[in-house]
C-alpha cells in the first residue's frame, strides 16, 4: 500500500522512490541504485520534471533508430526494471525485440529477479548473460552477453547506465539510445541518440512514437533519424538545466 497520497505536490516524485525501494526490497535494483535514482532525481528537479522538445525530438529518432535496426536489442538493469518493466516489455514485443538482462553490479539472484519480473510482466523472450558472448572494450560485469541478444544486436536501447559499455559498444560499431538525466554523461554523450528525461516519463512517449512511426515508411524514419543533431540536444537539455528557470 502507497504511503503518498496522491494529493502531496511531489506525489509522481515520491511514486518513482517508493518504486525504487520497493526494486530494492525484491532483489531486483542494487543499493547503487538507490544513489543512482537520487542523482537522477536531483536532475529531474533542474529539468523541471517534464519532458522538453530536446527529449521529444530525441524520443522520435529513437524510435525511427529501434524500427530500422536489423537486430534491435532492449537492455535492462536493476533501476529500469523497478520503474518501467511494463513498458520495457511493451517495447518488446511492439518492434518486436528480445529483453536482456545486463547489470553492472553482479549478482545472478538479482539478474533472475529482474528476469522474473519481466516475465511476470508479460514478456516473452528474456536473454541473460552468458560467458560464451563477451563484449571488447570494457572489464565490468557488463561485457557479459547473450549471444543472440546484445552480442549480435546493432541497435541496442540502454536505459540509464554508466557510460562504460555504451563507449565499448559504439566502437564496437553498435549504435546505443538511451535516456539518461544527465547531459553531460559520457553514456548520454557516446549514444547516438540521448533521451535527456526521466525514464518512467520517456517510456510511453517512445512506445508511442513506435506505435505511429512504424505505419510510416522506412524511409521517413531515415530522415527522422538524419535529422537529429546530437550535440545540439545536448547542449538544449544542458542549457535548460543551467538556466536554472
Ligand atoms: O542494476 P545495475 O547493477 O546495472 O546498476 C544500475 C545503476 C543505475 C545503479 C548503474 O548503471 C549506475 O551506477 O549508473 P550511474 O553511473 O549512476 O548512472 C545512472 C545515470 O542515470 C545517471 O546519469 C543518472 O542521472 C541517470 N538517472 C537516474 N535515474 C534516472 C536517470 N535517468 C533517467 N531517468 C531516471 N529515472
Amino acid at each position: 500500500m502507497s504511503e503518498v497520497p496522491p494529493s502531496h505536490p511531489r506525489y509522481a516524485s515520491l511514486k518513482l522512490r517508493e518504486a525504487i525501494v520497493a526494486g530494492v526490497e525484491q532483489g531486483i535494483t542494487s543499493l547503487h541504485g538507490l544513489i543512482a535514482h537520487g542523482r537522477g532525481e536531483a536532475l529531474d528537479y533542474l529539468i523541471g520534471e517534464t519532458s522538453h522538445p530536446f527529449a521529444i525530438a530525441a524520443v522520435r529518432a529513437g524510435a525511427a533508430m529501434l524500427l530500422r535496426a536489423r537486430h534491435p536489442v532492449i537492455s535492462v538493469n536493476g533501476n529500469a526494471a523497478a520503474l518501467v518493466a511494463g513498458g520495457l516489455t511493451a517495447l518488446g514485443r511492439l518492434l518486436p525485440a528480445p529483453l536482456e538482462v545486463n547489470i553492472f553490479h553482479p549478482s545472478k539472484e538479482r539478474e533472475e529477479a529482474i528476469a522474473a519480473h519481466l516475465r511476470a510482466q508479460g514478456a516473452e523472450e528474456v536473454l541473460m548473460p552468458t560467458q560464451e558472448a563477451q563484449l571488447s572494450y570494457i572489464e565490468s560485469n557488463r561485457r557479459f552477453v547473450h549471444p543472440e541478444g546484445i552480442f549480435k544486436a546493432d541497435v541496442v536501447f540502454v536505459p540509464l547506465e554508466d557510460g562504460d559499455r555504451c563507449q565499448a559498444l559504439q566502437r564496437m560499431g553498435v549504435e546505443v539510445v538511451t535516456v539518461d538525466l544527465n547531459p553531460l554523461s559520457r553514456t548520454a554523450r557516446a549514444a547516438s541518440v540521448a533521451i535527456v528525461d526521466n525514464l518512467a516519463r520517456a517510456m510511453p512517449l517512445l512506445l508511442q512514437a513506435v506505435a505511429q512511426l512504424r505505419q510510416d515508411p522506412p524511409a521517413s524514419w531515415q530522415e527522422r533519424i538524419a535529422s537529429y543533431h546530437h550535440d545540439t540536444i545536448l547542449r538544449a537539455a544542458e542549457a535548460r538545466i543551467r538556466s536554472g528557470a
